[in-house]
């Protein structure tokens, strides 16, 4: 691999040339405590990812930024799938750019952490700690992030456990449930 740099101008992220990930209500909808029938109609985008992952080799790095539309799902805020790293030994760094969220973390001794982020606020996800971004503001949430290319990602395991506390609009504050 040769240096290089890209550009994630959030004006003009058409022409970005890594990998887009786009995932709309009913790809995520499990993850929500209730359904919601307008949602699944109109079937919105609640994240997206552009990512620039061009190695999976120990020693390089894959980084991104996300995007968490602002909304509920009948009062449950627009939150990530989240994950462990399938390599549970690798950490990640999460810098915030705009918007406010929660970082939900996670590990598998128990464990629980609500971590804010917000622009200009950086994260530390360490090893072993499954994460999900939770966005709680009326803009959108967007976050850079980095970590090793070759940590791959465990949906399962987050899938079946789920995380111990879901993030709930109420009274235009946020409160862990
Ligand atoms: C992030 C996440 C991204 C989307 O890049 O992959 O925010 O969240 P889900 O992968 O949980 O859908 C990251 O933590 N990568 O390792
Ligand atoms: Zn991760």
């Amino acid at each position: 691999m040769i240096p290089f740099s890209v550009s994630f101008d959030l004006n003009d992220l058409n022409n970005f040339s890594g990998n887009h990930i786009v995932r709309r209500y009913r790809d995520v909808k499990n993850v929500f405590l209730k359904q919601d029938p307008f949602l699944e109609k109109e079937n919105p985008i609640i994240y997206e990812v552009f990512e620039v992952a061009r190695s999976e080799r120990e020693g390089d790095l894959t980084f991104l930024i996300t995007i968490i539309y602002p909304g509920t799902v009948q009062g449950e805020y627009f939150m990530t799938k989240g994950h462990f790293h399938a390599i549970e030994p690798t950490a990640e760094v999460y810098y915030g750019l705009s918007g406010r969220g929660l970082i939900l973390c996670q590990n598998k001794s128990g464990d629980f952490e609500a971590i804010p982020i917000e622009k200009d606020k950086a994260v530390y996800i360490p090893p072993f700690w499954a994460h999900r971004s939770v966005n709680i503001s009326c803009e959108p949430l967007v976050f850079f992030a980095v970590y090793p290319s070759h940590a791959g990602h465990d949906y399962e395991t987050i899938e079946k456990c789920g995380f111990k506390k879901r993030v709930f609009a109420q009274n235009d504050k946020f409160i862990l449930i």
